[in-house]
């Protein structure tokens, strides 16, 4: 019997067995107890205005690529190109609009307000004083004071929890968590969700424990597919909240059928479709009524298409939390 999302009940049931099988055999999550305490206190600050028309708005920003394991006790690893800078600046956008920001980010890259400074090579960025104090080269001090200050102002009021992961294992389970503490946030909850995830992994039932050895011929493995958590997300996991999720190709010409596909197959409220090599420059939002491309500006160097991306989302999320009210 096909339903209205398009998928039908064995399709339905066949994912969520997926789902199961996922978890049941992923590593358990070693920090689990402190992130799930570090959300519960988020999500408890940001909800004490509910109700009363001023709520802040949440959104958890995914950011970065998820890796894959070979081998249990991790040697290689499967990745991908993504360095985060999407996640880092959209999440800098966020905070500007007022929203507090859960940022789920593959450790090691971009960070939001490090943008500007260069990480090759950063030591460049400083010089002793006369004093041996250290001091910041002109050319980058303004940009390394901006950067401490903003990010101070967000952390010391609570408006940024970071969550760094590695493996999808771990992006997977925390997104669940994550999903599952801001329920009382209701629509003022949004899932940004620009993370780049693996397609296809080893389960870990299945992997080597010790690193592969090399010198008997081709490597045989077989990856499996990574359940799509989208749909469940949307409508199991966080079913009030606002989600954006990104449709990233090489090839244009099927880019917004398949964001428009993404749009109804996950039942998101809006996809964001970039072409790889442009994706700084320009994005197309998918939504069920309209697809709004956005641009940089590009008569300024230092300017982000995640600016203009982020105040229409802004706007998408307001009216859908008008419409919910
Ligand atoms: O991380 P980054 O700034 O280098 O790239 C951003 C991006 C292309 C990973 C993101 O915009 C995106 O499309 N994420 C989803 C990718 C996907 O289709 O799975």
């Amino acid at each position: 019997m096909a339903s209205k999302d398009g998928q039908n009940d064995t399709e339905v049931s066949a994912l969520n067995e997926e789902i199961q099988s996922f978890f049941k055999s992923a590593p358990p999550l070693r920090n689990k107890t402190e992130i799930t305490t570090k959300l519960k206190d988020f999500v408890l600050q940001h909800s004490s205005n509910l109700g009363n028309g001023r709520a802040t708005r949440v959104v958890c920003v995914t950011s970065g690529g998820t890796t894959v394991p070979l081998e249990q006790r991790c040697v290689r690893y499967i990745d991908n190109f993504s360095s985060g800078h999407r996640g880092a600046a959209s999440t800098e956008y966020f905070l500007k609009a007022g929203y507090a920001v859960i940022f789920l980010c593959r450790r090691g890259t971009c960070q939001p307000y490090c943008r500007s400074l260069p990480d090759d090579p950063f030591l460049e960025c400083f010089e002793f004083t006369d004093d041996s104090q250290i001091r910041v080269l002109e050319p980058h001090s303004e940009a390394v004071k901006k950067a401490i200050s903003d990010h101070r102002i967000a952390v010391e009021k609570g408006q940024l929890l970071k969550l760094p992961f590695t493996t999808i294992f771990e992006y997977l389970q925390m997104l669940l968590l994550i999903a599952a503490s801001v329920g009382r946030l209701g629509q003022h909850m949004m899932f940004y969700l620009a993370a780049a995830v693996s397609d296809f992994y080893v389960p870990w039932n299945s992997m080597a424990e010790h690193k592969i050895q090399s010198g008997s011929g081709p490597l045989d493995m077989r990856l499996v597919q990574v359940p799509k958590m989208l749909a469940v997300l949307r409508k199991e996991w966080a079913p009030l909240a606002f989600c954006v999720s990104f449709k990233l190709e090489t090839d244009t010409m099927i880019l917004l059928e398949k964001a428009s596909a993404a749009l109804h197959k996950y039942g998101m409220h809006a996809v964001v479709a970039n072409e790889l090599l442009t994706r700084k420059e320009e994005v197309v939002v998918v939504m069920s009524n309209e697809n709004v491309p956005v641009h940089r500006d590009k008569t300024d160097a230092s300017s982000d298409v995640e600016d203009p991306l982020i105040k229409l989302l802004v706007d998408k999320h307001r009216a859908h939390i008008a419409d919910s009210a």
